[in-house]
């Protein structure tokens, strides 16, 4: 109905931010006060617009606790007029100041030189790994259920914290595509009532390596090769595959990124994982072991990867754009953190499995994830880079009621966060950078250094003190302070080495190997098959293969008859593990929210139909897109589509299904009549537009529903999509389509489609 935000919001971005530009300008959706944009530019002088509701700035806080979020305006911009640094109103930014209009520019034109210095620096060091990513807002609401195992305060329940979540890609520089084969970062700030804690995670439950030491390793062998600094942001090439078939412990991690996880669909549509085992501690001190999950309402969902690599040339921003875009449009993405709960006995194992072993995971069947609050991300930044660039997270941010383990891997992330801020934010203030900057009170005796904004007080920034009168004092642990838990250490000799239980490097590949689906491991195969393809060596895709006959003859065999290369027989035992259907994407039916339908159409199409499921599309909380030949409107009066796609601009990827508008009511090949009357045919099949016939393809090859009403089946026909085939739907009417087409999308995919088509 009218009265649901959502699809208001959504009704308006279809028709204005995702619009083609060609439509009427209505305003940007939601800003208060915001006019239809004028073409001309507007000489009346007027305070900067307000921000808009899903972007306004997050609540900021000085480092003595007190709001300064209300003198942002002070600092950033305020007033109706241009000035320069010191706040001097400036008459002309467009000129420098010469000596005559033909004459030499004047070194005293400090506009001039502040305004070329401050650009000269405004690009800082990007990460060194996670460098492309996208940011949103948001709030996390604690069920209570987590009460009993941990006092953390943001647990109990019905607490609310607000929060900033970070995602990313690993390899790629910060300007790469999103949509490259890679393991996604998944960081979450929760400013707490006692201090921030970060929970640093991957879309991955697993790691390439066991010992923080051999970071440096993965990700020089990952990133692009040191001389010709290519590839970009992908593992395809000789010095990763050469790292990982030599260090069989990545086996695992190198797995998921081969399998459908290393291509999500969406940021919305991705699992997180905290990785590594951490240990709760409860208000009475019992500690228990935990592995922390984020489940997506929407489901775990990924693209194929002829999507992938289409949209990383025609939407390197694909998850970015898809992330605000669904922000601004109200269809929030939500999350549930979830926690596995282990004993905390000295052994530190589960079911024979070692918990600090970070290329283990725990099967869902034998300790279910409990779910514990729900985050949803309901504002996107204001300033990509104030918030997404600067945000710094840090494994050893952590809140009382959550401690690490011994996992060699944590050990080594706990160092290495705080040191790559210095580089990247510019000193050892980067805490009071608004994004960063706790709500909770700070009260802590660090001065001066690079970038200080604080004016602190007192004289005595020492304990113990009497001049300041005895403060800052200090609080136990009935006052929410951070207490160490007395965690015993083994009595041990000093050495470099890994315990014996690291050196099962196949087991866990091959139970993610055998939970998987027909069409999954399918994907698997050609996954390494690409990658290792890519390989210059002989000697990596030799060794790559002896690795997965150590996982499955199956997996090994498929990708040997890729590569043209004998499939090796296993150098250790298969090992004998039971599947964790938990694992699969596939089989489960989930909410369609936010999905995106293209409904193509000519200009003489059935208009009227296309209104109608354009209106069904949006009751049913998705997002439609009309595609038409040309921008503009389609029809006349009020009635008048917007187009937002043209046959230019759409491509297949962006939508989750396609629908094919009829002609208006009229015989089935409706179509070829009016191609033949135009003249375009020259015979059978009809000449419909190649652009059209290679949209749907697309959407048939990878397994996308296709819905089309009476009139349309010859352009089906034309771009090779049998009517006949799953998932392809021809019926009377386009809202009885949709119907059919939002059942299919239920499942993500026409998953029959592959095993029919290879
Ligand atoms: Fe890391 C960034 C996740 C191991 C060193 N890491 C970074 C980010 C994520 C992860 C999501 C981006 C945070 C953001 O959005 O700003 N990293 C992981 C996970 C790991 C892991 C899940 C294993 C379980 N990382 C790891 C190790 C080391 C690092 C073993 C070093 C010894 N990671 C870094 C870093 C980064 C980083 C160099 C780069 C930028 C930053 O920290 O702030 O310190």
């Amino acid at each position: 109905s009218d009265t649901n935000p959502l699809k208001r919001a959504a009704q308006k971005v279809t028709e204005t931010v995702r619009g083609d530009g060609d439509g009427p300008p209505e305003g940007i959706p939601g800003r208060p006060g915001s006019e239809p944009p004028s073409v001309a530019e507007p000489t009346e002088p007027r305070e900067p617009l307000p921000p808009k509701p899903d972007q306004s700035g997050p609540d900021t806080y000085s480092p003595t606790g007190q709001a300064t979020g209300a003198d942002q305006a002070r600092v950033a911009q305020a007033g109706s007029h241009l000035t320069d640094a010191q706040g001097v109103r400036r008459p002309d930014t467009d000129h420098s100041l010469k000596a005559g209009p033909r004459g030499p520019v004047l070194l005293q034109d400090h506009h001039l030189r502040e305004k070329v210095m401050h650009f000269d620096h405004e690009r800082i060091p990007e990460r060194v790994v996670h460098a492309r990513g996208a940011a949103a807002h948001g709030i996390f609401r604690s069920y209570g259920t987590a009460a009993a195992v941990t006092r953390a305060a943001f647990l109990a329940e019905d607490a609310e914290t607000p929060v900033f979540v970070r995602f990313s890609t690993v390899l790629g520089s910060r300007g790469s595509a999103d949509t490259v084969r890679d393991t996604r970062g998944f960081a979450t700030k929760f400013y707490t009532s006692e201090g921030v804690f970060d929970l640093v995670g991957n879309n991955m439950p697993v790691f390439f390596i066991q010992d923080a030491i051999k970071f440096p390793d993965i990700i020089h062998a990952g990133k692009p090769h040191p001389d010709r600094e290519i590839p970009q942001a992908q593992s395809a090439h000789d010095t990763f595959w050469d790292f990982v078939t030599l260090h069989t412990e990545a086996t695992h991690h190198t797995l998921w990124n081969m399998s459908d996880r290393g291509i999500p669909r969406s940021y919305r549509t991705m699992e997180g994982f905290g990785v590594h085992t951490f240990r709760l501690v409860a208000a009475d001190g019992g500690t228990t072991l935990v592995k922390f999950h984020w489940k997506p309402k929407l489901g775990v969902h990924s693209l194929v990867w002829e999507e992938a690599q289409i949209a990383g040339g025609v939407d390197p921003d694909f998850h970015r754009r898809d992330l605000a875009d669904a922000i601004e449009a109200g269809a929030y993405p939500e999350w549930e953190l979830g926690i596995q709960t282990f004993p905390d006995t000295p052994d530190q194992t589960f079911e024979g499995i070692d918990l600090l072993d970070p290329t283990n995971l725990v099967p869902e069947e034998l300790a279910p994830v409990q779910p514990v609050g729900l985050l949803t991300l309901n504002r996107n930044p204001s300033n990509f880079f104030a918030e997404t660039e600067q945000v710094a997270f840090h494994v050893g941010h952590l809140v009382p009621g959550i401690d690490i383990t011994d996992d060699p891997l944590l050990a080594g992330r706990l160092f290495s966060y705080l040191d790559t801020q210095i580089t990247r934010l510019g000193g050892p203030n980067f805490p009071q950078l608004p994004i960063n900057r706790p709500h909770a009170p700070v009260n802590d005796m660090l001065r001066d250094g690079m970038h200080q904004t604080a004016v602190h007080r007192g004289t005595a920034p020492y304990r113990p003190n009497s001049l300041d009168g005895g403060c800052p004092f200090t609080a136990g642990a009935d006052m929410s302070a951070y207490v160490e838990t007395p965690v015993r250490v083994p009595e041990a000799t000093k050495v470099r080495e890994a315990p014996e239980s690291f050196a099962d490097h196949f087991s866990q590949p091959r139970r993610f190997w055998l939970s998987m689906t027909p069409v999954e491991r399918e994907h698997i195969i050609g996954a390494y098959t690409f990658e290792l393809g890519k390989c210059y060596e002989q000697a990596v895709k030799e060794r790559a293969l002896q690795v997965l006959a150590n996982i499955d003859p199956e997996l090994c065999a498929g990708v040997a008859a890729g590569l043209g290369l004998p499939a090796p027989e296993p150098t250790v035992p298969l090992a004998d593990v039971a599947p964790s259907p938990a694992l699969s994407q596939i089989g489960q039916t989930w909410p369609t929210d936010g999905r995106i339908i293209g409904i193509v159409t000519e200009p003489d199409g059935d208009l009227d139909g296309v209104r109608a499921v354009r209106e069904a599309v949006l009751q049913a909380g998705m997002v439609p897109l009309v595609v038409a030949p040309t921008g503009g409107t389609l029809g006349d009066g009020d009635d008048a589509l917007t187009v937002q796609r043209t046959f230019v601009t759409a491509r297949s990827v962006e939508f989750d299904a396609l629908l094919l508008a009829g002609a208006p009511g009229v015989a089935d090949d409706a179509y070829g009549a009016r191609d033949a009357k135009a003249g375009l045919t020259g015979g059978a099949p009809p000449a419909h537009d190649p652009r059209v016939a290679l949209l749907l393809n697309e959407a048939f090859r990878h397994g996308k529903a296709i819905g089309a009403w009476k009139g349309a089946e010859a352009v089906l026909a034309s771009a090779g999509v049998p009517t006949d085939a799953p998932g392809v739907i021809v019926t009377d009417s386009g809202t009885t389509a949709l119907q059919q087409v939002t059942r299919l999308m239920g499942a993500h995919r026409v998953w029959e489609r592959f095993m029919a088509t290879g």
